[in-house]
């Protein structure tokens, strides 16, 4: 009659031996495991302990009665669903308004058929299942979810943030920074004479300049609200919030001694057989008239002046 399904611990809740005795027989002829609990209060202590799959839950019982029981259960749940069958020899519309109501999923009559049992079972084991696909389904599409935003805010070539995570940023730490009372430093960098360098040494090799000075400005973000980002081509921008001009500037010769350290070979820079930078800086105490372009013209502003007085240096 039955055909095999998988074996659910089942929670039998009864304050007489007998009905506890003729359900555990009933379950374990259907292939379940069996708990049993003789009063309310030790029904939900067992329930916390062995997080049964499904509780057989009866009514009339001293102290408190299961609906309470039922109720302590939903409560204990932590966002996860045991299903609640009631089994009383009470049930009555009202008994079993009330047992719906305290959270049971149905309502059953004393004495039970093992067959009426098996079925009652199984319809709740296909809810169970159903509920595990789609906790299984919304969790695959929480992870497809976190890797749309991380590619949404990464830039392919480099790993380091794009445009967009920048500007976002940058609109976060005005607001923040004017909040604290905080200066804000940002940085545009952009490469010296890239374009001589993929014309004499190709693109790819360019592509693999890049990352190697993302790398860099990656390590050189210090404090966890530095961020480096790649703003476009072979410009990156650096958002530096609690950090005043004289603290930005050092940090720029701290870059620059690092670019230096690392020795990148340029194919065909007038500077020097190294790969150089410029950089503009600005830094402000963000108030109302605050804006992120703003703050971007004034470092690019600088970065043109860096470049105009000769490269491989910054301004502010
Ligand atoms: P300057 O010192 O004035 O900045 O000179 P520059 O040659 O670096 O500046 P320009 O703006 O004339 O050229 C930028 C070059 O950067 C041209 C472009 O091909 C290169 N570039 C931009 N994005 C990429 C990229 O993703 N990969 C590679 N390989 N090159 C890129
Ligand atoms: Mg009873
Ligand atoms: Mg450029
Ligand atoms: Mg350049
Ligand atoms: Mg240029």
């Amino acid at each position: 009659m039955q055909t095999p399904q998988e074996a659910l611990s089942v929670l039998v809740v009864d304050d007489q031996v007998m009905p506890r005795l003729l359900a555990r027989a009933a379950l374990e002829s259907l292939g379940h495991r069996v708990i049993e609990a003789s009063n309310p209060t030790q029904a939900v202590q067992v329930f916390i302990e062995h997080r049964p799959d499904l509780v057989l839950l009866d009514v009339e019982m001293p102290q408190h009665d299961g609906y309470w029981v039922a109720q302590q259960i939903r409560a204990a749940e932590q966002g996860g669903w045991t299903p609640i069958l009631f089994l009383s020899g009470r049930h009555g519309d009202e008994d079993i308004w009330r047992g719906i109501e305290a959270g049971g999923d149905d309502f059953l009559a004393k004495p039970i058929t093992t067959t009426l049992l098996g079925a009652k079972l199984r319809a709740m084991q296909r809810l169970l299942m159903m509920r595990a696909k789609l906790l299984q389904r919304s969790e695959e599409l929480r992870l497809a979810n976190a890797q749309l935003q991380q590619l949404s805010l990464h830039d392919s070539l480099t790993g380091l943030f794009n445009r967009r995570a920048i500007d976002e940023r940058l609109h976060q730490e005005i607001a923040a920074c004017r909040r604290e009372g905080q200066p804000l430093s940002v940085a545009l960098l952009d490469i010296d004479h890239f374009k001589r360098f993929n014309d004499k040494a190709g693109h790819l090799a360019g592509d693999t300049c890049l990352k190697q000075v993302a790398k860099l400005l990656e390590e050189a973000c210090l404090r966890p609200r530095d961020l480096a980002g790649r703003y476009g081509g072979e410009e990156f921008a650096l958002i530096l919030p609690l950090t005043p001009r004289s603290g930005a500037m050092t940090y720029a010769r701290a870059l620059l001694r690092t670019l230096h350290r690392a020795a990148l070979a340029h194919p065909d820079s007038p500077i020097g057989p190294q790969v150089t930078l410029s950089g503009g800086i600005t830094t402000c105490v963000p108030d109302e008239a605050t804006t992120a372009e703003g703050l971007l013209l004034r470092a690019d502003d600088a970065l043109y002046n860096a470049k105009r007085k000769g490269r491989n240096r910054f301004f502010s």
